[in-house]
């Protein structure tokens, strides 16, 4: 059984969109690297996973990018939800001017095998070290999950476009009010046109077709 390893109830709805029964939420906490990339932590974060379930898993890590902002708060979107709050984030931005953005998605496969080559990237953590910050490096040799193992990982990723706005609508979660995408925002559509748009159903979409093929004994 493939196993969707994430705490955010929103994602596995979505997930399930996609999916169906070929999926079941793994609700374990894994332990989420400081790094510049939602790649790396997700990579990361599916190499723990798959180490704790012994099946296969997939992570998914995403934030939104203010391009006004460089990208921040990227993939300290999570830290920054829970101290600033979305409705400041969206203060700021519009009171800067820096209202374009983009929500982005990073899916981690991890099954313990090697991959064939196709266009999707695989992660063998040799970027580790690269992407992470200065404050991982430093304490890389120390950290068991930053030096774990280099089992590969297969990634799809998502983005959308949007623009950042004030809060509307009662749907989705996260970041979803204030981020608009054709005039409606993400927390005022069905989770069926989310997906059909948004960075997780985009990366979703290439990762169920790539797995349709993938068999695992
Ligand atoms: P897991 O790590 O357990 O999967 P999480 O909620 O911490 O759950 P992320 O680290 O990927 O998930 O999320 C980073 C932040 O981005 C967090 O504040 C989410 O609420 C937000 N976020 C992720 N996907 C989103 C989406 O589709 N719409 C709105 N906000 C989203």
């Amino acid at each position: 059984m493939l196993r969707y390893v994430t705490t955010n109830e929103g994602k596995v709805r979505e997930a399930e969109e996609y999916l169906g029964d070929d999926i079941a939420a793994l609700d374990y906490d894994y332990p989420e690297i400081q790094a510049d990339s939602l790649e790396a932590v997700a990579a990361e974060g599916a190499r723990s996973a798959f180490e704790y379930a012994d099946e296969p898993v997939i992570v998914d890590d995403a934030g939104l990018y203010i391009e006004g902002f460089d990208g921040f708060p990227g993939p300290y979107s999570a830290y920054v939800e829970n101290t600033l709050g979305i409705e400041r984030v969206g203060r700021l931005a519009r009171g800067e001017d820096a209202t374009r953005a983009q929500f982005r998605c990073v899916i981690a496969y991890c099954d313990g095998e090697g991959f064939e080559a196709s266009p999707e990237p695989v992660d063998t953590g040799d970027r580790r070290g690269q992407d992470l910050s200065a404050d991982d490096r430093a304490g890389a040799t120390t950290d068991d999950t930053v030096a774990g193992s280099d089992l590969p990982v297969k990634l799809f990723t998502g983005a959308v476009p949007g623009t950042i706005v004030e809060p509307r609508g009662e749907g989705g979660f996260g970041y979803d009010p204030i981020f608009e995408h054709d005039g409606t925002t993400f927390a005022e559509m069905s989770a069926e046109r989310k997906n059909a748009i948004s960075h997780r159903g985009r990366a979703l979409g290439k990762f169920a077709e790539w797995y349709a093929n993938r068999r695992v004994d």
